[in-house]
């Protein structure tokens, strides 16, 4: 694996399939339906390694991977851990990742009277990220317990293990499904590409060389939008000052139209049915959003 570049991913998971696709839009031909922890990449020189999330920092961190792919929850945890175990935790972000968006909150039973952070004083909380909760605590000046669970948080309140939980959430659902409601968010959270601070070969280099850029493409184009649209000209002004972003628009003649112009242009923030509203009641129309696939320079 001297010369080929390793990037550690989930195997499988919540990060597994928007992992898969990103390395695919990048060019990157990859099989991993089956079941080896190293799929090599067909056109590249880049193998994959499969493991488990909680695995990923550690590797990358001790240069066993060159790049990882994994959530912030799971890095900051796992360098707060090392860190205190004297370990090395160094590591590089190079990208945070559009995907695996979540929070880390402290939830408590519907019934609990929470009035701010001391209430949570002297509690004890069913966790995974005992690393997290402990900096959380100290950081607010309170003393907290903690048991570790890796799954199944949220029954620990009600079967008597804990007064209350430290778990991820995205929707709430599964809270609001075990009665419990979210009282702190202590660290927010997306899927990273993280990189190992060991020196690497010409040729790993290389490989990096074409591959950052690639992604910062694909998360670049999955973000932004092409939106074309005829505009009256004489409202271009103020059509421009509406567009999301902070590129230029295209303006094209539209043929037969003297009043009229084409106007085309990449917005690279969101770009909401208010605006299109707005640009219709300035007498825009033929407005087309469309996705783009990749993005260079
Ligand atoms: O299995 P493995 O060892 O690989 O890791 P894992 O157990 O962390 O795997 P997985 O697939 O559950 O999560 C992988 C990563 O996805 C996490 O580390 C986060 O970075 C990210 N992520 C994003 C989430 C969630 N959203 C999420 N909602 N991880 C877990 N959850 C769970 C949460 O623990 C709770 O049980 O979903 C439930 C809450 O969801 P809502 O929508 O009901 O709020």
């Amino acid at each position: 694996m001297k010369n080929r570049l390793t990037i550690a991913m989930q195997k499988s998971g919540r990060l597994s399939e928007e992992t898969q696709n990103l390395l695919k839009r990048c060019g990157l031909k990859l099989n991993v339906t089956d079941r080896r922890l190293l799929a090599h990449v067909a056109n590249m020189p880049v193998d994959i390694m499969r493991v488990r999330s909680s695995d990923i920092p550690g590797l990358v961190m001790d240069g066993v991977c060159d790049l990882g792919i994994v959530g912030d929850n799971t890095l900051e945890e796992a360098a707060l851990e090392r860190e205190l175990l004297g370990g090395n935790a160094s590591y590089a972000k190079t990208t945070t990742l559009n995907f695996g968006g979540c929070r880390l909150s402290i939830a408590m039973p519907e019934e609990f009277q929470y009035k701010g952070i001391e209430s949570l004083h002297g509690l004890r909380f069913a966790t995974t990220y005992p690393q997290l909760l402990n900096r959380f605590a100290a950081e607010n000046n309170i003393k907290v317990d903690f048991c570790m669970l890796k799954g199944s948080v949220e029954v620990a309140p009600r079967v008597g293990l804990a007064d209350g939980i430290c778990d991820l959430v995205s929707t709430g659902a599964t809270l609001e499904a075990n009665g419990l409601k979210e009282v702190e968010v202590i660290f927010r959270s997306k899927a990273s590409l993280i990189q190992s601070t060991n020196t690497i070969n010409e040729e790993k280099q290389k490989i990096l060389d074409t591959l950052l850029p690639r992604i910062q493409g694909v998360m670049k184009a999955k973000e932004s939008k092409y939106i074309m649209l005829h505009a009256p000209k004489n409202k271009l002004n103020e059509v421009s000052r509406l567009m999301p972003g902070k590129e230029t628009p295209t303006v094209l003649p539209l043929a037969g139209r003297e009043d009229l112009v084409a106007v085309h242009v990449v917005a690279t923030e969101t770009f909401f049915w208010e605006t299109m509203e707005n640009l219709k009641a300035l007498g825009c129309n033929s407005i087309l959003v469309m996705p783009i696939e990749k993005m260079m320079g």
